[in-house]
């Protein structure tokens, strides 16, 4: 292609952003807006699978049949989104085998929040309150990102995350309501969860080094920084209607911003748990692995089928 023609297209590529009219896999595009969203739909994808490990780690253990089948639908609908995104990400032309293996070897990231352990019942309220919370918080803005499978995508799954907000919260206030020992779970695991949900918004503005290319693309719509500040304006009220407290001294309503302050966030500990040391990195990848292992037979027995299918009907056709 000359160089007449790829600025052509660039310019038609740019008009339609402008224009906010989605981009759709067969058109015309940067490779680096490619790349960029091969990145972050198939991090977001690996993070909804990831993500099931730590709840599936209660299914068996829900103190009821009531939170068992709540629990269970939702970790079934975090394995759709999973898949969902990978269709979407197969639509930039990478196999879905290629996606696994980033994951697997650990070129891909997943969202840092799934390194860290479910110790108690709490925590599943926790994570449906906070994770799914934040994610929500995340994903809205996403509904209208520029490129049209991940944005449809993110209609369907933000209704789903809806629903797992409200069921966590319901654990929340049903253990903040309860015995003072239910009580004092909750505030537990409000206590591990909050700094690393807070975390899940990634660096800071002036730290991230994708957020200004990406928002001129209109993949990302809002900031870390905006996002994450929006979560706690939003999260503060919840956790005074639980009574619980947030476990941080600093954090005070400001009059004149209109929004809450807050204390520091542990960077070291967010870019430990990115770069592989968080507590239970290892263990979550692992359990991956093992599932593709494991799987091989079951997708070898896939493909011997449709093969011996197709043969039969060539066989009949001729
Ligand atoms: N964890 O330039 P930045 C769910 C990385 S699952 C790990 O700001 P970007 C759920 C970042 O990748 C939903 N890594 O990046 C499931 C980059 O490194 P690389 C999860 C992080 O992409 C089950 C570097 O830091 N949500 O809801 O512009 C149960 C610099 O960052 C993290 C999504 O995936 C992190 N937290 O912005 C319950 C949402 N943060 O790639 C719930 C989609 C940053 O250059 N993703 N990094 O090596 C996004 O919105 C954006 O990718 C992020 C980061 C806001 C996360």
């Amino acid at each position: 292609m000359s160089e007449k023609e790829i600025k052509n297209l660039e310019a038609i590529f740019e008009a339609k952003i402008a224009r906010d009219e989605k981009i759709e896999p067969k058109d015309w595009m940067p490779e680096k807006y490619r790349k960029t969203h091969i990145r972050q739909m198939s991090q977001h994808a690996h993070s909804e699978i990831v993500g099931m490990l730590p709840e599936g780690n209660w299914i068996t253990r829900a103190p009821s049949l009531r939170r068992k089948v709540a629990l269970l639908a939702k970790v079934q609908d975090e394995a759709g989104h999973g898949l969902y995104l990978y269709s979407a990400t197969e639509t930039l032309g990478i196999s879905r085998e290629e996606l696994y293996e980033q994951l697997h070897s650990g070129k891909a990231k997943y969202s840092s929040i799934f390194n860290y352990p479910t110790i108690t019942w709490a925590d599943i309220g926790a994570i449906g309150w906070l994770v799914d919370g934040a994610a929500i918080i995340n994903q809205v803005p996403l509904c209208s990102t520029s490129f049209g499978p991940y944005a449809r995508a993110m209609v369907r799954v933000c209704k789903e995350e809806s629903f797992h907000q409200r069921q966590g919260y319901e654990i929340m206030l049903t253990l903040a309501n309860g015995t003072p020992e239910q009580k004092e779970m909750a505030q537990d695991a409000l206590n591990r969860w909050w700094w690393p949900s807070l975390m899940m918004f990634g660096p800071t503005d002036d730290m991230s080094t994708h957020t200004e290319q990406s928002m001129k693309w209109k993949l990302k719509r809002k900031t870390n920084d905006a996002l994450r500040q929006q979560f706690i304006d939003q999260t503060v009220p919840q956790a005074n209607i639980l009574g619980l407290s947030i476990p941080d001294p600093d954090l005070k309503w400001n009059e004149e911003r209109g929004h809450y302050d807050f204390g520091p966030i542990n960077w070291d500990e967010f870019w430990q748990v990115v770069k592989g040391h968080g507590p239970c990195n290892k263990e979550r990848l692992q359990t991956r692995v093992d599932a593709w292992e494991e799987g091989e037979w079951v997708r070898d027995a896939a493909m011997a089928y449709a093969e011996k299918k197709a043969e039969r009907k060539v066989k009949q056709a001729g």
